[in-house]
């Protein structure tokens, strides 16, 4: 059951992805370097929309005004004859030796600075493309050691940064936002701002919070053993899922980036039918990119590369088309119904209710029965999620 993406889908790749060359910890590449106009040529062939890149993706860092300007000419050629789009930029302080002790949080001052330098001119770049979004990962601030980190200064750069970074492109004109992504460690020890939570905190201590939003990405929250839907519905609920990050991770371990899906597939139902439908009892639903952020695997060659992107994309749209069975499926509306699902839209005190009135309803408290809930009738949640597994298994619908 092969589905088609269209660009319409708004499947976009970051160029380290499909561009990985498969290095590790613990060995060196095992594929060669993927040129960015072939990269761009074969997502475009595959039916993405978009590609997404790090400054030190596209140009090499150290490379002099004359070699990035060459590649840049060259992305912009490609664009144009694919019709790919840049939906989002976001800028390298992890990989080069400078920002071993991070870029915006580094406890060296000069390394400071220089960080927003590069951030800067990225911005310019991401401006000059069209990008939207603007995402920072900030994998290498953080510490291995509680006593070399004073996390509350750290915090207090950071915050100095991205104040600065709100500054620049509103007196610039920009219309580009910013959106955090959490991760928990690796490559450092800890890093701040570990999860959705504490990011979706610190953006209401800036200055512009409204131009701060996140980008989770699903291994990044499972390896901190955290529910990756539930955690997009909290963003969303909160109007700020600005960008997202889509792959497959199994369990509490090292970063995998896996294809999505190839990890907790339940959780990327839910995930897929959140975006797609709003989840249980509708809601705001996402319209931006639907990015993956993945590796693939260091035992494929180039064809393997591709499959694995196709993979992503199929994943996602099987999940949609599952997603939307199981919605539609009356066995299922019933079913919410007895667990009475949609009865949580209802507020907990009547319209003007007040307190007064709350503490003189003697149904709700003195005559309430909680014996007779506590034997009474079950919610029926494993019914349906019996029922959600039928229909990611295919078997209903
Ligand atoms: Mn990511």
């Amino acid at each position: 059951m092969a589905l088609t993406p269209t660009r319409e889908d708004k499947f976009s790749f970051g160029l380290w992805t499909v561009g990985y060359n498969g290095a590790d910890p613990f060995g060196g590449p095992t594929r060669a370097h993927l040129d960015t106009v072939h990269a761009v040529e074969k997502l475009a062939e595959l039916g993405a929309y978009g590609l997404t890149f790090h400054d030190d993706d596209l140009f090499a860092f150290g490379s002099t005004d004359a070699q990035r300007q060459h590649e840049i000419d060259r992305l912009k050629q490609v664009l144009a004859d694919t019709g790919l789009i840049i939906p989002m930029v976001t800028t390298n302080l992890f990989s080069a030796p400078v920002f071993k002790d991070g870029g915006f949080t580094s406890n060296d001052r000069g390394v400071r600075r220089f960080a927003l330098r590069k951030v800067l001119r990225n911005i310019d770049l991401a401006a000059e493309l069209g990008a939207k979004t603007f995402v920072m990962w900030g994998g290498r601030e953080g510490a291995e050691y509680d006593s070399a980190k004073d996390i509350r200064q750290a915090l207090e750069r950071y915050r100095e940064a991205v104040n600065l970074l709100g500054d620049y492109v509103t007196d610039k004109g920009y219309d580009i936002k910013f959106a955090i992504e959490p991760k928990p460690n690796e490559p450092r020890g800890d890093i701040l701002l570990p999860t959705l939570g504490h990011a979706l905190a610190f953006i209401t201590t800036l200055e512009r919070p409204e131009l701060v939003g996140v980008n989770p990405e699903v291994g990044h929250e499972q390896m901190a053993g955290l529910n990756f839907a539930a955690g997009i519905a909290q963003a969303l609920y909160q109007g700020k899922l600005f960008h997202i990050d889509l792959n497959g991770q199994r369990g509490i371990k090292y970063d995998q980036d896996l294809v999505f899906g190839h990890g907790d597939l339940h959780n990327a139902f839910a995930l897929v039918d959140l975006l797609e439908n709003g989840g249980p009892g509708g809601g705001p639903t996402y319209d931006g990119p639907r990015h993956f952020d993945y590796k693939p695997s260091r035992t494929e060659d180039e064809k393997g590369v591709w499959d694995s992107a196709a993979a992503n994309m199929q994943t996602y749209l099987l999940l949609k088309e599952r997603a939307a069975a199981f919605r539609a499926d009356p066995e299922v509306q019933e079913a919410l119904e007895a667990s009475r699902v949609n009865e949580l839209a209802v507020t907990t005190l009547g319209e003007g209710e007040t307190y007064d009135e709350l503490l003189a309803d003697t149904a709700s408290y003195e005559e309430f029965d909680t014996d007779a809930y506590f034997n009474g009738k079950g919610f029926g949640f494993v019914r349906l999620q019996q029922l959600a597994t039928e229909h990611l298994l295919g078997a209903r619908g």
